[in-house]
C-alpha cells in the first residue's frame, strides 16, 4: 500500500481522496516506513519540511503540481499561498495550504533516526531537520497562544485533524457558512456522503479558511478570551499533547547533536502542567477542549481528550483516570467496541459512520496503545495492538472503521493505517 501511495518524494494518504502530501499523515507514515526503508522515511519528512514557511509554520498540505486542480478541494488556487502568504514567508517554489496540522514531526524524526542511526548520521538527517523542527515549535508556542495560557490554539477544524468532531459544533456555530454554490466539494466523488462531513460543515470550513487567507494568514496572539483571534480558536488536548511529546523528542534530538536537551524537557513538563491546568476535567475523567472565544470548556467528550495518555510527565492519578475513562462506557475499550471510537459512544452527537463523529481511526488507536504501554498497562495495550492489526487487515487498511464491527468506511488503502500497522508488527 505504501509503495502504491509513494510519489517519489513523499506518500499520499490516498490516491483518490487525498492525492497530495498531508502534514500529520506524513509523520505517521514515516514512523511505519522506517522499518522497511529508513531512507524513504527520512525523505518523507524532509520533503514536508522543505515546504515550511518563513514564520516557521509547516503547512497542512503540500500540493503536487502534476495533480489536476479539481482532484481535491480546496486546491492551490483557493489557498494562494505564494501570494496571500507572502508576508508570512510562504515558499515561492511550491504551493501549500496556509493552515497547520498536529506537530507529530519531531517525534517521527526521532523514531526514524533510531531505526537506522548510522544512515541518519551519515546523511546528517537530524542536523538538517532540527532547526526546522525547532522553528515549527517556536511558531506554535509564540504565534498561536491565542488564549494566553501557554497552550496552542487551532484556528480551523482541519488544523486539529479530527475535522467534524462534535467538539467543534459549538465554536463552529458562530461561523457564517460560505454559500454552497461558491465552492465544489471533490471529496464526494470518492466518499459516501454519510461517511463525510456535511455541506453545512464545509461551508463553515471554507469561510474560516478564506477569512484567514484574506488576512494574509496573520496570527494575532493577544491573550484573554480570544482577543484578536478569528471566529474559531480552540485549545485541543490532542494537538497540545502531540506538541509536548514532540518537544520531548526534540530534547533527545538536541542531545544526539551534542547540545543539552534539559531546557526542552523542562518546557515539555511546563506544557504538561498547563495542559492539566487548562483542559483537565476531573468530573469527566478526561481532558476537554477549550473554546477560547467563549472562554470555557466544551462539554463534548472527544477521543482527543484521551490522547494525553501519551505523555510521560502526566501525574499518575490522571493517567489512571484516563485509562478508566477509555475502558468505561463512553469509549468501551476492552468491552463494547473493537477499537476506541473517535467520539463518546453515549453522546447524542455520536454517529458510528460519519468520519470523526464516532468511527475508529488507526492513528488515534496507535497513540493510545503507546500511552497504555508507557503508563504500565501491558495487558490492555497488547489487546489493543492485536485489535488494530486484525482490523487494519480485515478492513483493507481502511481510513476509518465502524468502532463496533470494524466494517471499513472512507477510503481503502489508507497511508497511515498501513504504516502504523507495520510499526506495530515490529
Ligand atoms: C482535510 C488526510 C487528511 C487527514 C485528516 C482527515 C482528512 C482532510 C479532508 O484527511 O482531512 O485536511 O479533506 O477531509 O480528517 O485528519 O490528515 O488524510
Amino acid at each position: 500500500m505504501l509503495e502504491d501511495n509513494w510519489t517519489g518524494t513523499s506518500t499520499v494518504p490516498s490516491r483518490n481522496l487525498y492525492p497530495h502530501q498531508w502534514s500529520w499523515d506524513s509523520a505517521f507514515i514515516a514512523i511505519g516506513l522506517r522499518h522497511v526503508s529508513p531512507l524513504r522515511a527520512q525523505t518523507e519528512l524532509e520533503t514536508l519540511l522543505n515546504a515550511q514557511w518563513g514564520d516557521g509554520r509547516v503547512p497542512h498540505i503540500v500540493f503536487n503540481p502534476s495533480v489536476p486542480l479539481d482532484a481535491y478541494f480546496p486546491s492551490p488556487d483557493f489557498w494562494r499561498s505564494s501570494t496571500a502568504g507572502r508576508a508570512a514567508g510562504a515558499p515561492r517554489t511550491v504551493q501549500t495550504s496556509g493552515i497547520v496540522q498536529p506537530p507529530v514531526h519531531a517525534l517521527a524524526a526521532w523514531l526514524v533516526h533510531e531505526a537506522d542511526p548510522g544512515l541518519s548520521r551519515a546523511r546528517g538527517f537530524l542536523a538538517r531537520v532540527y532547526p526546522r523542527l525547532a522553528a515549527w515549535h517556536r511558531y506554535l508556542l509564540h504565534r498561536r497562544d491565542l488564549g494566553g495560557g501557554g497552550l496552542v490554539s487551532v484556528v480551523h477544524p482541519w488544523e486539529q485533524g479530527m475535522d467534524n468532531s462534535p467538539c467543534w459544533d459549538l465554536p463552529l456555530s458562530r461561523v457564517a457558512p460560505a454559500p454552497a454554490r461558491s465552492f465544489r466539494r471533490a471529496d464526494l466523488a470518492h466518499g459516501a456522503p454519510g461517511d463525510r462531513p456535511t455541506d453545512l460543515d464545509y461551508g463553515r470550513y471554507v469561510r474560516l479558511a478564506a477569512d484567514y487567507r484574506d488576512g494574509g494568514y496573520r496570527d494575532r496572539p493577544g491573550g484573554g478570551h480570544g482577543a484578536g483571534a478569528g471566529a474559531f480558536a480552540v485549545e485541543d488536548p490532542a494537538f497540545n499533547a502531540l506538541l509536548i511529546a514532540s518537544e520531548h523528542a526534540l530534547a533527545r534530538i538536541a542531545r544526539e547533536l551534542g547540545a543539552a536537551g534539559t531546557a526542552r524537557h523542562a518546557r515539555a513538563r511546563r506544557l504538561t502542567a498547563a495542559l492539566v491546568r487548562r483542559l483537565w476535567d476531573p468530573a469527566a475523567g478526561m481532558f476537554l477542549c477549550r473554546d477560547v472565544r467563549g472562554g470555557r470548556l466544551i462539554r463534548e467528550r472527544g477521543v482527543c481528550g484521551l490522547v494525553p495518555l501519551l505523555l510521560p510527565a502526566l501525574p499518575r492519578e490522571i493517567a489512571a483516570a484516563l485509562v478508566r475513562t477509555a475502558c468505561g462506557p463512553h469509549f468501551g475499550l476492552g468491552g463494547a467496541v473493537r477499537l476506541v471510537p473517535s467520539h463518546d459512544l453515549l453522546s447524542p452527537a455520536f454517529d458510528r459512520h460519519r468520519y470523526w463523529r464516532g468511527p475508529a481511526w488507526f492513528n488515534v488507536n496507535w497513540l493510545l496503545e503507546r500511552g497504555l504501554r508507557l503508563h504500565g498497562r501491558p495487558g490492555p495495550a497488547a489487546a489493543l495492538r492485536r485489535a488494530v492489526l486484525d482490523t487494519a487487515d480485515s478492513s483493507g487498511f481502511a481510513e476509518y472503521v465502524d468502532p463496533y464491527t470494524g466494517e471499513p468506511r472512507g477510503a481503502a488503502g489508507f497511508g497511515w493505517t498501513a504504516a502504523l500497522a507495520l510499526d506495530l508488527l515490529h
